[in-house]
């Protein structure tokens, strides 16, 4: 069996790119409630996902607002395990908050 050639004769390679397709990736999202405290809701965006106090301020206060907000995008793996974390730490201390993964481009 001999390998693909082109015009010129040279052995023709298969693409790079679908061989390291990137993963899909996953938006974790925060979900509003009306009794987890606003402090809180900040320590979880500083400590799970690695944000300032004023990124975190802001995601807090855009969940406050409008119900939800994106809190990071992440490979599927590392956005459930992001938000088992959340969900852990969240009812050690008894506060109802939410968390859900969205596939990016939903
Ligand atoms: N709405 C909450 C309050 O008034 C604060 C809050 C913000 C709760 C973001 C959850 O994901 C949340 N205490």
């Amino acid at each position: 069996m001999s390998l693909p050639k082109d015009s010129s004769g040279s052995i023709v390679l298969e693409r790079q790119s679908a061989q390291v397709k990137p993963p899909p990736m996953y938006q974790v999202i925060l979900l509003n409630d009306d009794y987890t405290p606003m402090e809180f809701v900040v320590v979880v965006l500083q400590k799970i996902f690695g944000k300032t106090q004023e990124e975190a301020m802001k995601i807090m206060l855009t969940v406050h607002h409008h119900g939800r907000g994106t809190c990071g995008v992440y490979p599927q793996d590392v956005a459930a395990t992001r938000i088992q974390q959340v969900l852990q730490f969240a009812r050690s201390r008894q506060h109802p908050l939410q968390c859900v993964m969205e596939p990016v481009g939903d």
